[in-house]
């Protein structure tokens, strides 16, 4: 398949490059830095949104789907962004944002004029008989799912932020303006098409409240709908592409499920981003609270979808990193001790799976969260809401703060750090987010002197040339061993040391003095014997077959 051999990178428009020097990033700013997306090597750019918005949500909460909002620039600066990737052989992919629209979108405005047309674009209903809220829906940035539709006496759904109002696609008209809008960004040469949260789409007319003690989310994720209205965006858009990428953000969803929005034989996305491995650090699935990791729960969860998904015909986007979630080094890797060892492990584990690899911008240098010190340096709705819960919740401000620093989706939209100036490069104004650690970690001392960045150009070469990268199926290899994930591509044997302490694995005796085809520590390699490989902290390999075996 076109997308089983390629490397898609992940740019947050607002904290890449700022060219104007107001502290926000835009366009213009990625126009300049293309240079740097073409030595790196992805196939793909997937931008986070650009279109207007009021940022409440950073983009996420769309004004208007067909126009670039003015602080990022122009129609003309992205079509010369689309077009200068294009030089290079890099293609575009765009973030549709589609379950839900801005509250200044001009279709909410009109609703609230009190046009019945656009009054069924949302989902707007009365109180319920007892004069509350419709139903018990949360929202995933706190507090209820429901807010008050004008003076009209009904509410409206959103279960994001207030200013998210979820679209109705139940509703044909809905469906066909998203459409419109894809068909829109081919017209301008866009190939590629992320969708979020699209697996919220598919919401039953009744919009029931859940059962007591059922989690409200199982009532409006992975609806069956959603395999439908998927069809027919493939059919009525993106589906004519000979040569597209797409791929669902699936929220709280199942292998089941993504084994089905991803399967070529549905006609539906070409693969799907889920976060289970992402919430392996999440006490009892709670994400504003702080326990230990065990260091095999990440490869465990890693190996379930793996397996689950080649079982089931999906395919997986692979991910440690996005605009929501801190940084993986932090997470999972020992940025203090073995930042470069263990960024290189993470990656190499990821990248060599079965499935798609996303990089987010600063992963290939290594960057980690900021080192904030109060509450007021942080800028995300949901984090803040989240700090004021936890206080009203009874923790003091000291562990509210520690909870919230380790958490906060602003730990990955800190500026791209491409020097140790004081904007980090990033601007010569002052940052919307300020970068902390750049006089440490930066594209500037990673090119000169690093070797994260060079793992990483390695890593996507590897998806290129090796046939059983791309298309060779998935084993794992001494699962119960508690601090080593390896596993097979058919020919290509894997293992990365989850740890900062050395260990041993048995490796298939086909790989006795395999070839290395990539590792992560500097300098001369041992051969590597069946008897025992040793895997130093936080080390990473992978090997093809022995010249004497094969
Ligand atoms: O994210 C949806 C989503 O599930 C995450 O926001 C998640 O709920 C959160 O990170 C906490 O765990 C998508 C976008 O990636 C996100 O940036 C938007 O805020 C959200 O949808 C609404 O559009």
């Amino acid at each position: 398949m076109s997308f089983h051999d390629k490397v898609i990178y992940q740019i947050y428009p607002k904290s890449f490059q700022d060219s104007d020097g107001n502290g926000v990033g835009d366009l213009r700013g990625v126009i300049d830095r293309i240079p740097y997306l073409a030595e790196l090597g992805p196939d793909m750019v997937w931008l986070s949104p650009f279109f207007v918005s009021p940022q409440r949500d950073n983009g996420y909460d769309v004004a208007d789907y067909r126009a670039v909002d003015p602080t990022m620039g122009t129609i003309d600066d992205l079509q010369e962004l689309i077009d200068g990737l294009a030089g290079h052989r890099i293609g575009v992919m765009f973030d549709m944002v589609f379950n839900h629209t801005s509250t200044e979108h001009e279709w909410f405005r009109r609703a609230l004029a009190g046009e019945e047309r656009f009054r069924d674009y949302y989902l707007i209903r009365p109180p319920a008989p007892d004069g509350g809220l419709p139903n018990n829906w949360e929202s995933k940035f706190g507090g209820p799912a429901w807010s008050k539709f004008g003076d009209t006496g009904d509410y409206y759904l959103h279960l994001f932020d207030r200013t998210q109002a979820d679209l109705n696609w139940r509703n044909p008209e809905v469906r066909q303006e998203m459409a419109d809008i894809v068909n829109f960004w081919i017209g301008h040469g866009v190939t590629g098409f992320r969708f979020d949260v699209i697996n919220l789409i598919g919401k039953e007319e009744q919009l029931r409240s859940s059962p007591k003690d059922v989690d409200p989310r199982v009532m409006y994720t992975d609806g069956e709908d959603v395999e439908t209205y998927l069809r027919e965006l493939h059919d009525a858009s993106f589906g004519r592409l000979a040569e597209r990428i797409t791929v669902g953000e699936m929220s709280s969803t199942s292998i089941q499920a993504c084994a089905g929005y991803s399967h070529p034989d549905n006609q539906e996305l070409d693969m799907v981003f889920s976060f289970h491995h992402l919430k392996v650090d999440y006490p009892n699935g709670q994400k504003w609270a702080l326990a230990p990791v065990k260091p095999d729960a990440l490869k465990l969860k890693l190996h379930e979808w793996a397996e689950g998904m080649q079982t089931g015909g999906g395919w997986n986007a692979l991910f440690l990193n996005n605009h929501d979630q801190p940084r993986s080094v932090c997470r999972f890797g020992d940025p203090a001790g073995y930042r470069a060892e263990s960024a290189t492990m993470l990656a190499t584990i990821t990248h060599l799976l079965r499935g798609t690899p996303f990089i987010y911008m600063g992963e290939e240098i290594g960057m980690t969260d900021p080192e904030y010190d109060s509450i007021t340096d942080y800028a995300d709705i949901e984090a803040l809401n989240a700090y004021d819960e936890l206080i009203r919740s009874g923790h003091s401000a000291a562990e509210a703060f520690r909870i919230v620093s380790a958490r906060a989706r602003d730990n990955a939209r800190t500026p791209m750090q491409w020097d140790s100036s004081p904007g980090a490069g990033f601007t010569t104004g002052n940052a919307w987010l300020s970068p902390t650690n750049q006089d440490r970690i930066n594209v500037a001392t990673e090119l000169s002197s690093g070797r994260i960045f060079r793992h990483y150009q390695r890593l996507i070469r590897l998806r290129h040339e090796i046939p059983d990268i791309s298309a060779g199926s998935y084993r794992a290899w001494a699962l119960e061993h508690p601090s080593v994930y390896a596993y097979l591509r058919d020919d290509v044997f894997v293992a990365g040391n989850l740890t900062s302490e050395t260990t041993t694995l048995q490796i298939p005796e086909e790989f006795d003095h395999g070839e290395y085809l990539i590792n992560n520590y500097p300098g001369p390699n041992y051969p590597p014997t069946s008897a025992s490989l040793t895997l130093r902290p936080y080390e990473a390999l992978a090997l093809s077959k022995g010249e004497t075996t094969s």
